[in-house]
């Protein structure tokens, strides 16, 4: 499938990238790339050779946030009925391999609520954070303030939310915003390496700690360790656990099945 608004490729047979590229508006998202974006998603989730998927754009920008050309003729029918741009967010939301963002340049607005809906952000030195929408008289709509405070604290939150000041990757990673900050002309091959690590993983309890990870967000914490234990226990009907252990006490390197 072809997309104008994406770049779409296979690293190492087993990885999927995905490059947003819309360059001449920084990857401002509007519906065409979110819809393109759910479908290019869906994809990956549901080819067998694709263990995880990296999500990536620009040098420049990584998204400059929602298409503000779009957004500017909107009224609260448009936006409310046609469920602007957020209505491909469920579908990242239920992609179940693991999801990198490999953020360059500015993620701002929707940009950086796409960048929190991976599982993990690695960031180039030279990457910006933040959610300046009420500069233009919104606040943000899909998550900035929901998964900023819950990833970074309230007090952070609130002065990016509140002020609009951006966040550089040095400060995002002390944050806990990004998982690390690598030389902008690292970024691919350091999120391709995790992705590649990710795929040597056996790939259900890739799946199962995704899982459990994201339960943490939206349980009470005996509620979410009751959900971990019941999935660490199933993991023991997998032929990867006892590939995994016996290639361990064997001394060898395991052979995983993704069973
Ligand atoms: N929408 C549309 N076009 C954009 C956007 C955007 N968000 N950001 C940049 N562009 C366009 C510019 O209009 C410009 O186009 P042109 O060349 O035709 O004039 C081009 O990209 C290059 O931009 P600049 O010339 O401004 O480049 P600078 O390097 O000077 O500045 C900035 C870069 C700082 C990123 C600046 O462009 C900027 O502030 N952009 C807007 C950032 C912003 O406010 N983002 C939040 C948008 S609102 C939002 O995201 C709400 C989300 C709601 C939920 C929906 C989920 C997605």
């Amino acid at each position: 499938m072809s997309y104008e608004t994406l770049q779409v490729r296979t690293e190492a047979g087993q990885v999927g990238v995905i490059t947003l590229h819309r360059p001449k508006q920084l990857n401002a998202l509007n519906d065409q790339l979110m819809d393109e974006l759910g479908a290019a998603l869906l994809a990956f989730e549901a080819d067998d050779a694709i263990g995880c998927i990296v999500l990536t754009g620009s040098e420049k920008a990584f998204a400059a946030g929602a298409d503000i050309s779009a957004m500017s003729k909107f009224e609260f029918a448009d936006v409310y009925q046609g469920d602007f741009i957020t209505r491909n967010w469920e579908t990242l939301r239920r992609i179940r391999k693991p999801v990198i963002a490999a953020v360059s340049g500015f993620a701002l607005g929707g940009g950086c609520e796409l960048a929190m809906l991976c599982d993990f952000i690695i960031a180039a030195e030279n990457a910006k954070f933040g959610q300046p929408e009420i500069k233009i008289g919104i606040i943000p709509g899909a998550g900035g303030t929901q998964r900023l405070p819950r990833a970074i604290g309230k007090s952070k939150a609130m002065d990016m939310v509140l002020t609009a000041r951006l966040v550089d990757a040095a400060e995002a990673e002390r944050a806990g915003l990004v998982s690390r900050v690598v030389p902008l002309d690292k970024l691919m091959d350091e999120a391709l390496a995790a992705a590649i690590t990710i795929c040597g993983m056996p790939r259900l309890a890739a799946m199962a700690a995704k899982e459990a990870v994201n339960r943490a967000f939206e349980a009470t914490l005996a509620d979410g360790v009751m959900f971990e234990r019941r999935l660490f226990h199933s993991m023991f009907a997998t032929a990867d656990q006892k590939e995994g252990m016996d290639a361990f006490l064997a001394k060898r390197e395991p052979v995983f099945r993704h069973r």
